[in-house]
């Protein structure tokens, strides 16, 4: 057999050119994972007050810079069946501020909640959904009941069903916020346990074009290897995406998703799917819009000098302490940053917490398992380990310690509440070391990434 022997300067340029092209790609990568400053200015006036706990919710809405909402449409999703603590909560903290004709609130039933009014949006959909569906047959029948509020809510079939449900408002709030309120610049779409930072929201909007096709939200991965913004922590869609997708058929996302619909678990991968399919993918905005609550941020490089602007599955109490936080804390021209949201946590505060679980996770650092007998010999392990900045002990027969490279809140309980399951502690000399280090001079912004996620 003849062996094809190519010259030496021939194979070197091939070589060179292979390795200076995965440079090249590793390169456009780290673009992805760079950020950049930049200069924004906060539009509450007063920017910030010096004391949040006297005034009442009207007080510190003074400060909304409301005419903003003539370019920027919020849609808040809801359920009938939530529970009535967190949306009261949302709608007197994320969504306090909106006048009712400035916020659009979308729900499976009709009813007026603290003065504002929610729509059925089932009553949009095609009919073609409701023909031999059992679930819509089932929420007819719970829609047709007499409704007490308060126990009706709690109530777990009509929880389930209401969950079931869910998914169908999806595509259908998109093409209602376009109709009804059509040539916004930017439609923000969240639910009741989102928590929106405005500040932080309008001053990002405010560095983008309404007029290029945008689905702006925090990546998951979806179908056939696409992303979509996972809907818990908010997602927005430009005046230029909503021209691209229902420009020409204002129906065209009910009526061309109703089978991917009926077969996905999940609205919001739906949305999509189908907006990938009308060649509007997702530009991700990780950590800015961020899955974790409060109690859950992993505070680590990648989520420190950020600006946060929203968050999910924050507690009612979490809600309103956040949002009293909030308004003692704009600065002018930076917007509120996860270094900034640390010192809300209050970690700070106590070394050793009992009973009290992490309940962390950061894909990027993970950690290190052992064994301990104590958690005071967890923490000496912790001690030992220059990295380690927090660890999680759990007793009885486990006797399992964590050592982690980043800082989380975590909260009290955990699955065994009360049996001195969970001890956490933080090494705060570490962090304060590391944070001293760490000092934010100006906000981090980053570039669109689908490969910077959770
Ligand atoms: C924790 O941090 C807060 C906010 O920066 C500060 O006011 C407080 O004094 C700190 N507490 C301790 C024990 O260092
Ligand atoms: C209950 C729980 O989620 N605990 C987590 C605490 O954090 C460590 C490190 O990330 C995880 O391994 C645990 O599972």
């Amino acid at each position: 057999m003849q062996v094809v022997r190519l010259p030496k300067r021939i194979v070197r340029l091939i070589i060179t050119s292979f390795v200076s092209s995965c440079l090249f790609l590793v390169f456009l990568d780290d673009k992805n994972l760079t950020t950049f400053p930049l200069l924004t200015s906060s539009s509450f006036r007063p920017v910030s007050y010096s004391n949040t706990n006297d005034g009442s919710t009207q007080d510190l809405c003074k400060s909304f810079p409301r005419h903003l909402l003539q370019s920027i449409q919020p849609v808040l999703k809801m359920g009938w069946t939530e529970s009535q603590k967190q949306i009261h909560a949302q709608l007197e903290t994320v969504s306090a501020c909106f006048d009712p004709n400035d916020l659009l609130i979308v729900s499976d039933y009709e009813e007026t909640i603290l003065g504002r009014v929610t729509i059925d949006i089932f009553e949009t959909l095609p009919e073609e959904y409701r023909r031999r569906s059992r679930d819509f047959a089932r929420h007819n029948a719970m829609k047709r009941k007499p409704l007490n509020m308060d126990d009706g809510r709690a109530e777990t079939t009509h929880h389930k069903l209401g969950w079931k449900m869910d998914k169908y408002k999806f595509l259908a709030q998109v093409e209602y916020a376009w109709s009804t309120m059509p040539g916004r610049d930017w439609y923000v779409f969240y639910e009741t346990d989102t928590y929106v930072l405005w500040d932080s929201m309008f001053r990002f909007l405010s560095t983008l074009d309404a007029a290029e096709a945008l689905y702006i939200g925090s990546p998951s991965p979806g179908r056939r290897g696409t992303w979509f913004a996972n809907g818990g922590p908010g997602f927005v869609l430009s005046r230029g995406a909503m021209q691209k997708v229902l420009g020409k058929d204002q129906g065209w996302l009910t009526s061309r998703g109703a089978k991917a619909t009926r077969r996905d678990c999940c609205g919001d991968s739906v949305l999509g799917w189908m907006l990938w399919q009308a060649r509007v993918p997702l530009s991700g905005f990780y950590p800015l819009f961020s899955l974790y609550a409060v109690d859950r941020v992993p505070f680590t490089e990648r989520a420190w000098c950020q600006p946060v602007i929203t968050m999910h599955k924050l507690t009612p109490g979490d809600m309103l302490r956040l949002w009293r936080w909030e308004h003692g804390n704009r600065k002018r021209d930076t917007p509120i940053l996860f270094s900034d949201l640390y010192e809300f946590t209050g970690i700070n505060e106590t070394d050793v917490r009992y009973d009290w679980d992490n309940t962390s996770y950061d894909r990027l650092a993970p950690g290190r398992e052992l064994a301990a007998e104590t958690h005071e010999s967890c923490r000496a392990a912790c001690e030992a380990d220059g990295k380690c900045l927090q660890y999680l002990w759990r007793g009885l027969q486990e006797k399992h310690c964590v050592l982690m490279p980043f800082v989380s809140l975590g909260k009290a309980g955990g699955q065994d509440a009360g049996s001195g399951m969970y001890v956490s502690g933080w090494m705060h000399s570490r962090i304060e070391d590391w944070r001293a280090g760490n000092v934010c001079e100006d906000a981090a912004w980053v570039h669109p990434s689908i490969a910077r996620h959770f």
